[in-house]
Parts: C-alpha cells; structure tokens; sequence
C-alpha cells in the first residue's frame, strides 16, 4: 500500500497557461500529470480540485487501473475533453509515483524499449512558400527526419499554423478569442504548390507533413488529397472535422495520401469506426486529452490490430510533463509511428526540468525513474495564469467556421 497523503493543482503561465497535478503520497514519493486544456484550463482545475481530488487522498497510489475506472465509470458522465485530461492527470501522476517506487524510467514499466528513440517531427512555417521551405532546411540541419510544413495563404490575412516566432508557436493569442479569416478555394489553390516546391528544394529522404486543422469537407480532403500524391506526403492531419467519422470513408475512396486525425479525441469512441475501418493510418490522440497512459495503452493495443500506427500530438500547449510521458508511452509499443515536438519555451522548460532529450532526430525520455521531469513550484508562482483563448475562424462571408 503507498497511501496518497496529498494533491494539488499548480497553474502556471511561463509565456502559455500549464495545469500541473502532484499526488504525494505517505512515503513522500510524488508524482506529476499535466492537466493542461488549451483555452479551458480552469474548468480542468476546478474538476480536479473540486471533484476529484476529496476521492483521491488516501487511495493506494499503485492501484492505477482501479483508480482509472473508479473516475471514468464512478463519474457517472463519462468521457469528454475536461473530465479525460482531468483523469490523464491523475494517471501520469500514479505511473509517475509507480515507476519512482520501482527506481525505473516508466518505459520500463510499461514492457520496455521497442526502438532505440523516438523519432520526432518539426514545424516549419513560412508566410511564404519560399520562407516556409527556408525553415525546412533548418530543421533539416537540425537531424530532424519530419518535417510538417504550414504556409500562408495568397489573399488570407492569416491562417492555422503560421506564427511569427518561428520555433515556438502557441496559438492562444489572445484574452478573447482573435478571429481569422478562411477561404477553403484560396487554400486547395496553394496548398499543392507548397509540396511541389518543397520535394524539389528537400528532396525525398525527409517526410513531409500537413496539417489541415479540420477546414475540408470529406470530398475537398478527397481532392487535396489526389493533389498531394505526388509529393508522397507522410501523413495529411485533420482533413476533416471528425465527430463524423464515417465522412474519412469518402476520403478513403479517392485517395492514399496516408490520414492522421484525434489529437482532440477524448478516448476510443471517437475513433472506434476509424480504426475498425482502418479509415485512418496514424492515430494523433496523445495521453492528455485520451484519459493518459492506460488508456492510451488500450487505445494503440486495438488501433494496432488494424494496421493504424501512433502520431500523438505534441504541441506547446501539453507540457513537458505530457512529452515526456508520450516518450515512455511512444518507446514501449510496437505500433509506433511518429511524434510531433514543438519545442517549448525556454521558461517553460525551466519550470518543468526534464530528462528527455533530442538527438539525431528523435526524443529519449532518458533513464530517471519515473516520468523523469520536475516541477520548479517557486518558479512556477512567478507566472500567475493569464486567460487565453485559441482564436475563432469565419469564412470571408463571415460564415462561422472551423478554427
Ligand atoms: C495543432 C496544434 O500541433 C498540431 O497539430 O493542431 O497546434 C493545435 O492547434 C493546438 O494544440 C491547439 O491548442
Ligand atoms: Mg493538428
């Protein structure tokens, strides 16, 4: 029995919002769970400190799979994006304590290492096709082996992806949601030219990436996805909004642009048809928002019988403490396929030290037990939450759209 003596929640904001849970228990071993949602991290807070955190304390910390179930089927209202990261939290925190009590990194725990790292991508971005590619050539110098690229749209003010600071984009801009301006034409018009001039200047031993961010009806995705053919594209993200899950089957009809989609997934019943079907190839859910590491577990075990590989999300909005559970979780299974890594700021990976490191294109989670990152409370409390919201999208009609 290790008894959880304490938990709490620490909001901090080195630059974007982080929500951290720290279950200590009676032998003084503590663990860590990110609980970060993007726009709507107090409702996270609040269902943890109000809700969740009365039935945790004095529970045996390593009866992980019964705490899981006692708070996904115990809440009576299962499911969804604040109550999954909520319990994720709570799970990275227990396989974080678990694998301390062992003195083992937690990959160890979860079967061991099925890859010497773990190969990672990175986000180049340009305003222009030509500035777009300049920064693919500097992740390139960098080792990386994918690269997504984002550019702008000719005739569009703005559009997903494209940031000012090129090597750390955070997307909640604003303390009211900032609204963009889309125009599906203007985009399918430029996105092919992009992945022409891309192959010609980056040749074809890097992968490439795109991330549509759910602004195509299944036959524009269709389209864009013949367009892209040519340019042999790793995966296409998000090509459609996914709550329909059958609207990929259109997709699959028309074209083998490979398809990722579900870093908003909230677990396996917002992907059940899309793998059954294998109407996906890289499944983008990530151990925050899908109910972390044990559920995550289940989700590649099922995904892996139907040809569909791992992609979990990592951008700057999970934090240190969820890569590096995605690095444990990515080396333990076999189904392995990709993982994104927008480099966090230099704040924030000050208070959030970690083991994980880049090397050659790819992430180790390294050999400290547990998760192997740490909390800096004194310096966490230098940066109190500051409200962000993810913008808004119309199109040029000023239809409301997808963001
Ligand atoms: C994007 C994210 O990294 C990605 O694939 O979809 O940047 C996404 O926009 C943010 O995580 C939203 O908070
Ligand atoms: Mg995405």
């Amino acid at each position: 029995m290790l008894k959880i003596l304490d938990a709490k929640v620490v909001v901090t904001c080195p630059g974007r919002n982080f929500v951290t849970l720290k279950i200590t228990t009676e032998d003084g071993i503590y663990g860590l769970g990110d609980a970060t949602l993007n726009g709507r991290e107090l409702a996270v807070v609040s269902y943890l400190r109000d809700h969740m955190i009365p039935c945790l304390v004095g529970r045996d910390a390593h009866r992980i799979e019964d705490i899981w179930q006692f708070f996904y089927r115990g809440s009576y209202w299962r499911g969804g994006p604040v109550a999954m990261s909520a319990l994720a939290a709570v799970d990275m925190a227990l396989w974080d304590i678990k694998a301390k009590a062992a003195g083992l990194p937690l990959y160890q725990l979860l079967g061991g290492a099925c890859r010497e790292g773990v190969t990672v991508y990175g986000h180049a971005n340009g305003e222009t096709i030509e500035e777009t590619i300049a920064e693919a050539r500097k992740y390139k110098a960098l080792g990386y082996k994918a690269i997504r690229l984002q550019s702008g749209v000719p005739g569009l003010p703005s559009t997903y992806g494209v940031s000012k600071d090129k090597l750390f984009y955070e997307p909640a801009d604003g303390a009211l949601p900032t609204e963009n301006v889309w125009s599906t034409p203007k985009y399918l018009n430029s996105a092919p030219a992009l992945f022409a001039a891309a192959r010609e200047a980056l040749g074809w031993d890097v992968h490439l990436l795109h991330d549509v961010h759910h602004r195509l009806t299944p036959i524009e995705a269709a389209r864009l996805g013949k367009d892209l053919e040519p340019y042999r594209l790793f995966w296409l993200e998000d090509a459609v909004p996914a709550e329909n899950q059958a609207g990929f089957r259109l997709i699959r009809q028309h074209t083998t642009t490979p398809l990722a989609v579900g870093e908003i997934f909230s677990g396996v019943w917002d992907c059940k048809q899309l793998i059954e079907e294998q109407l996906i190839d890289y499944l983008r859910a990530t151990v925050l928002h899908a109910g972390g590491i044990t559920n995550l577990r289940k989700i590649a075990h099922f995904a892996d019988l139907n040809h569909v590989k791992t992609g979990c999300h990592g951008a700057t909005d999970l934090s240190p403490v969820t890569m590096a559970a995605a690095l444990h979780f990515d080396l333990s299974i076999s189904n392995f396929g990709l993982q994104e890594y927008m480099r966090h700021s230099p704040e924030t990976d000050a208070v959030f030290p970690h083991a994980y490191s880049f090397a050659d294109g790819m992430l180790h989670p390294g050999e400290a037990p547990g998760l192997g990152v740490e909390l800096d409370e004194a310096l966490a409390a230098k940066y109190p939450y500051k409200r962000a919201y993810l913008p808004v999208n119309r199109l040029e009609d000023g239809t409301m759209f997808h963001w």
